[in-house]
């Protein structure tokens, strides 16, 4: 795709909005049009005011451990609805194979590498000190906030332990979660270092946590069906430990292998829980004002929890497909097409800008990298909304430009594939196209020159990490960067 295929594209993207909002009749003072103060019929309140925002994110998820993306023993019926009800992109991407630098892409619309955000800070007991969204930067919440959203987020933060880090001083109102990358389900309140807190005081009795944060979201869309709001649900799930309640085990008593038990019974309590946020949209009329969003964090570590990533190479933590491919979901009844597939390739920093011209923004933001998929969605545009893609993680890096797609991971020499003919980058072509091989390298440089360096390192935890590390060696098990 050219530069100005490009250029047509942003250029029609700010037309679609305008004509979008027209249609909405949102154009000029949205604000205004808040309905907390209107009484009378739910669906007719939200008619008038800016469209609901919801952020489900899975964790650890794989691209295809879901019915609709081919799983065959765990029903989830619930989240394959919302691909069901609205559009499933089938090379939709994450910006990193782990699980903070994602977040950081995910809430800023921008390559974490812009900022320093590369890695994960290690495990909550040992954090490198450095660690945290920086805070030159913007997150969607509190852009929404400015509109006018009653923003809660609930469940994993995993962008900052220091006060000034927190979640309600990143934009969210309510924040029912924990700050850390991973965290116990049956025992949740007993962590100590990395607790559940409902703003900032510890929850000293939690349920399990899948089911917990889908009953914070579900109570806090009921407390705000009256205005405008922006809920992000980060489950832990389906991230290590491997643990789920009896409830959830007993429905895969078929299931024989033991990881594969528990993972199902994991999977299936989010479902559940992706359901019930679902139910509540419907049952307040909301369904036609809310877009809804589903994405995994990266792709499934496979051997630790036995996610799938089929038929795509490669693992959480790796640049190969199955590390940054994911489940990529939206729906938005009535607005945009139910159970349509799209190939285009679009990732996780579009979330960002997306949300953003749904609730009416009057001005694109600056600076970001993702675009507003909304053109896409409503169909009013052809074309992709991305020439090229990046990823940086270290020492691996990886370009997608149209189908080609050149990789470079911790050793050997870099690796050339052709997505459309090779899904699983099994036919390395570098060497039979050397020219191909020099434009995608010279397109990562171009994108690469912005970046700067990581600010910290994951394992390498700063003094007061070590400290912290060299505290609770004895009762921790330090996370390695794929288990986190
Ligand atoms: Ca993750």
């Amino acid at each position: 795709m050219s530069l100005k295929n490009g250029g047509t594209f942003a250029r029609h993207n700010t037309l679609a909005r305008r004509d979008f909002l027209k249609i909405m009749g949102l154009a000029g003072a949205c604000h205004a049009l808040d309905s907390r103060a209107a009484s009378g019929a739910e669906a007719g309140a939200a008619k008038a005011r800016r469209p609901n925002i919801v952020l489900v994110v899975a964790d650890d998820l794989g691209y295809a451990d879901l019915g609709v993306q081919g799983c065959k023993d765990i029903p989830t019926p619930n989240i394959d609805s919302i691909a069901q009800n609205g559009v499933r992109f089938t090379n939709g991407y994450v910006s990193c194979p782990v699980c903070s630098p994602t977040r950081a892409g995910l809430m800023t619309g921008r390559y974490q590498q812009r900022f320093g955000h590369e890695f994960n800070p290690g495990p909550a007991e040992a954090a490198v000190a450095e660690f945290g969204l920086p805070l030159t930067e913007v997150t969607l919440a509190e852009r929404l906030k400015t509109l006018g959203y009653a923003t809660g987020m609930f469940g994993k933060w995993h962008l900052g332990y220091r006060p000034e880090m927190h979640p309600q001083k990143r934009g969210f109102d309510e924040f029912y979660g924990f700050l850390g990358g991973a965290h116990d389900y049956l025992n949740a309140a007993g962590d100590k270092s990395n607790p559940v807190l409902r703003g900032t005081e510890r929850v000293p009795e939690v349920d399990y946590t899948t089911d917990v944060f889908a009953r914070e979201a579900v109570a806090f869309i009921d407390r705000h069906r009256d205005e405008a709001f922006f809920v992000y649900l980060p489950f832990n799930a389906v991230h290590l430990p491997l643990e789920a309640l009896d409830k959830y085990k007993s429905r895969f008593a078929a299931i024989e292998d033991k990881k594969r038990h528990v993972y199902a019974a994991m999977l299936s309590a989010m479902d559940d829980g992706v359901g019930q946020v679902l139910a509540k949209l419907r049952e307040r009329g909301l369904e036609e004002n809310t877009m809804v969003f589903f994405i995994s964090d990266n792709g499934g570590p496979t051997p630790q929890t036995t996610s799938s990533n089929q038929p795509l190479r490669g693992y959480k933590g790796q640049v190969l497909e199955g590390g940054i491919r994911v489940p990529f979901f939206v729906q938005w009844k009535g607005h945009i097409p139910a159970g349509k597939v799209d190939g285009r390739p679009v990732v996780s920093l579009d979330i960002h800008p997306t949300a953003l011209a749904v609730a009416g923004a009057a001005s694109q933001e600056s600076g970001l990298d993702g675009v507003s998929l909304l053109p896409l969605l409503t169909q009013e545009k052809d074309g992709a909304p991305h020439e090229s893609l990046f990823w940086r993680f270290g020492e691996q890096s990886a370009v997608r430009v149209g189908d080609w797609k050149l990789l470079q991971q911790k050793e050997g020499a870099p690796q050339l594939y052709n997505l459309a003919e090779d899904i699983g980058e099994a036919k390395d072509l570098a060497g039979a196209n050397p020219d191909k091989v020099k434009e995608l390298q010279s397109a990562y440089d171009g994108w690469n020159a912005k970046n700067i360096p990581a600010l910290w390192k994951a394992g390498r935890p700063g003094k007061d990490g070590r400290k912290r590390l060299l505290k609770t060696l004895s009762s921790a098990e330090p996370d390695t960067e794929s288990a986190e």
